[in-house]
């Protein structure tokens, strides 16, 4: 493991959303000085889903639909703890994703599943539509028999089907080139990755809708009404901050606030081409922030060129030498 991460760094493919420090990483003992075992946890979630029918719209990933997981998943492993208590007493820190252990390692220590080659773990009979979370513990218990099965064989769906060829054809991923990455980064996206973001204001679920192992799951039907998981992208261009948290506050994908999903819209306007917008769009080129200024250039120049182009250019003069370098080199880019 330390390897894989250490060559991880090397080349380059880490991203923010990791902890750095890989020997931290290593060790649950690190969080949890007393540990001596870990009960782990997959709690399924996307039954029925089906992509919500929309037109002009953008797309949330299924894990944020309804309560923020990471809170439901705690709730439940503190119930899990309270039942085991009755038994006997113990001491515990319970993790839903955001320390720095590795959470898929951990699972699949405890028997949880398999890795795919979408690097998802991926329980034989749930799927990968699991969240994971675990109760690092005091207590001494046996340990589980790990999987190491070979659970994709010669199936490369998710590598053929990945919109940013973010899946390497042996398996793992590059997350930078992920779009649930990219979705989440605040650091600049390439311009040869934006196309390929499609609709997508937070994460993304292609690799796992096309899984054969997720199908199962995915056909039985649906218990839950995933239409919020389409949002509206007028409305995210004009939203408050107040009114952001109120509507969006409670799911998983708000932790990146509204500027970056607002970011998010701008991209999604112009891959949709959804050409009403452009008036909307073009009042972005006058937003108080340098970031929403360059993607609101990008998203005009790919609804109609040329009139972006001359509109950019009458703005020029007004901007500093970030932005006016940014609508240079997008004027010239071949959107
Ligand atoms: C950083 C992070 C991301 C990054 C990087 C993702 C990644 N694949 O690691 C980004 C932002 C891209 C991301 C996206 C998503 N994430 Co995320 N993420 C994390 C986080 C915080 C750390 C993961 C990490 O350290 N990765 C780096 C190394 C350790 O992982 P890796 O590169 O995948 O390599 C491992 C395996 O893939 C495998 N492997 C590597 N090469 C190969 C090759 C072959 C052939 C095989 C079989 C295996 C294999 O071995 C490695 C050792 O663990 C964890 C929570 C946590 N604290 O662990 C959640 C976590 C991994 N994410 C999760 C989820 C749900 C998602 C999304 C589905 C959300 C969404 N809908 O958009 C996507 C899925 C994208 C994808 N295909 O992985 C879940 C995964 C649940 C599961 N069933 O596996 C986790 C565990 C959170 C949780 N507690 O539920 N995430
Ligand atoms: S989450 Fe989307 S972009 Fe990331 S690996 Fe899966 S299909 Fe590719
Ligand atoms: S789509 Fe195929 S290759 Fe990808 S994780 Fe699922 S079974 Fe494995």
């Amino acid at each position: 493991m330390e390897d894989f991460l250490g060559g991880r760094k090397k080349k380059n493919i880490g991203c923010e959303f990791e902890e750095q420090n890989i020997n931290k990483r290593l060790n649950a003992k690190n969080l949890f000085p007393k540990c001596k075992s870990i009960i782990a946890i997959g709690v399924p979630y996307g039954e029925g889903y089906k992509i919500p029918s929309f037109s002009e719209k953008g797309l949330l990933s299924v894990s944020s639909h309804g309560e923020d997981y990471h809170k439901r998943v705690n709730l439940l492993l503190n119930k899990l703890a309270e039942e085991i208590m009755r038994k006997v007493d113990f001491e515990y820190t319970a993790c839903v994703d955001t320390t720095f252990l590795i959470d898929k390692e951990i699972c699949k220590s405890a028997g949880l599943g398999s890795y795919g080659k979408n690097s998802l773990l991926i329980n034989e009979n749930k799927g990968s539509f699991i969240y994971l979370g675990y109760l690092l513990t005091d207590i001494e218990t046996e340990g589980d028999t790990i999987s190491e099965d070979d659970i994709c064989g010669s199936c490369d769906i998710c590598v053929k089907s990945c919109p940013n060829n973010a899946i390497f054809k042996k398996g793992g991923i590059n997350p930078k080139k992920c779009v649930s990455y990219l979705t989440q980064t605040k650091s600049y996206i390439p311009l040869s990755y934006r196309e390929n973001m499609g609709r997508q204001i937070y994460g993304c679920d292609v690799c796992q809708i096309v899984c054969p192992k997720n199908k199962e799951i995915l056909n039985r039907k649906a218990r839950e009404d995933y239409s919020g998981l389409a949002v509206d992208l007028e409305e995210l261009l004009s939203i408050s901050n107040k009114d952001f948290l109120n509507k969006y506050g409670h799911t998983a994908g708000a932790w990146r606030g509204r500027n970056i999903w607002k970011r998010n819209a701008l991209i999604s306007v112009g891959n949709l081409k959804i050409d009403s917008m452009f008036n909307k769009v073009k009042a972005e080129l006058q937003s108080p922030s340098d970031m929403i200024k360059i993607y609101a250039a990008w998203s005009i120049l790919n609804l109609n060129k040329s009139l972006a182009g001359d509109i950019l250019f009458s703005y020029l003069k007004y901007e500093n030498d970030m932005v006016k370098n940014e609508y240079l080199k997008l004027m010239e880019a071949k959107l």
